[in-house]
């Protein structure tokens, strides 16, 4: 199974699809925005997923949902800092999602032991620099923009062959910014200047991604393609009743051996991996 160097040990060795818990420290993100702006409400929150079976909790300050207008740098800082803090004092793996350079160094200073790069180097022309001066995985995912104007940059030739071939160009800069590229992690960016229907052709081709030799991480919880999948009566299925629907996704990625899956309900699919892991054992 691959998986990006630069982890900590306890993650190295697991040998199973990793469960990265979202946490928001927003007002406004798609699903759990608002639910944890005070920072004992959400380090409260990370703990208990680690307790659900967590590996890694991925704390973002920045709501990336389609349409969102950015925040200032202290905004940011003042929203995800305490809980950083809080949490590297218990021990949990934490990874910082920002595209911004100053940023990703508080984070890291505070304890966090990866970067989560939305914008896989492309919005800050700092961050590729500063991670390459560290020894902590980089999570590149694919981005054509920023989050205000993301749904106008869907125009593909071919979905599936155009995104393994941008995430493939960024990954070459990233690398040549002193990142080894034994460090990257990469991610298609369920949902990010893709509309509904070109999430799946990602999700069926994998194969074509998986090419690239790169360990992959799939953040496809309760994203808006799943609401629209299970649509009723015209009516999109609501964000938290998306669960199913998410759990389905881990299992398969589970199965197909994906390094790591991004969710918001980490006992579901800490259980289904659970379940992909012990058959895989099994002689
Ligand atoms: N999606 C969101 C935020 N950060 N990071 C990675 N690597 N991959 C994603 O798909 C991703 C992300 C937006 O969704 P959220 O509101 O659930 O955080």
């Amino acid at each position: 199974m691959l998986q990006p160097s630069g982890l900590p040990d306890n993650l190295r060795n697991l040998d199973r699809t990793l469960v990265m818990g979202v946490l928001n420290v927003t007002p406004d993100s798609f699903s759990d925005g608002g639910r944890f702006n005070d920072p004992d409400i959400a380090t409260n929150h990370a703990l208990q997923m680690i307790k659900d079976g967590a590996d890694i909790i991925d704390i973002g300050g920045e709501s990336t949902r389609p349409g969102s207008e950015r925040i200032s740098v202290q905004a940011e800082l003042d929203r995800v800092l305490p809980v950083i803090s809080a949490l590297a004092d218990s021990g949990v793996a934490i990874s910082i999602d920002t595209m911004r350079v100053e940023v990703a160094q508080a984070a890291v200073a505070a304890g966090a032991c990866m970067v989560n790069d939305v914008s896989g180097g492309k919005s800050d022309p700092e961050m590729l620099g500063y991670v390459a001066s560290l020894n902590t995985p980089y999570i590149l995912m694919h981005w054509r923009g920023p989050s205000n104007i993301m749904n106008t940059l869907t125009d593909y030739q071919d979905v599936v062959a155009d995104v393994t071939n941008e995430i493939s160009k960024q990954v070459e800069v990233a690398v040549a910014a002193g990142i080894a590229r034994e460090r990257i992690a990469i991610d298609p960016g369920i949902g990010f200047a893709k509309t509904v229907d070109q999430n799946w052709p990602i999700l069926k081709h994998l194969d074509v991604l998986e090419e690239l030799g790169l360990p992959i991480l799939m953040g496809a919880s309760r994203k808006k393609f799943l609401g629209e999948l299970l649509v009723k009566d015209g009516v999109p299925r609501n964000s938290d009743e998306r669960e199913s629907a998410t759990t389905a996704i881990s299992t398969l990625m589970a199965a197909r051996g994906l390094w790591a899956v991004r969710v918001h309900d980490v006992k579901s699919s800490s259980d289904a991996i659970a379940v992909v892991d012990r058959i895989a054992k099994t002689p």
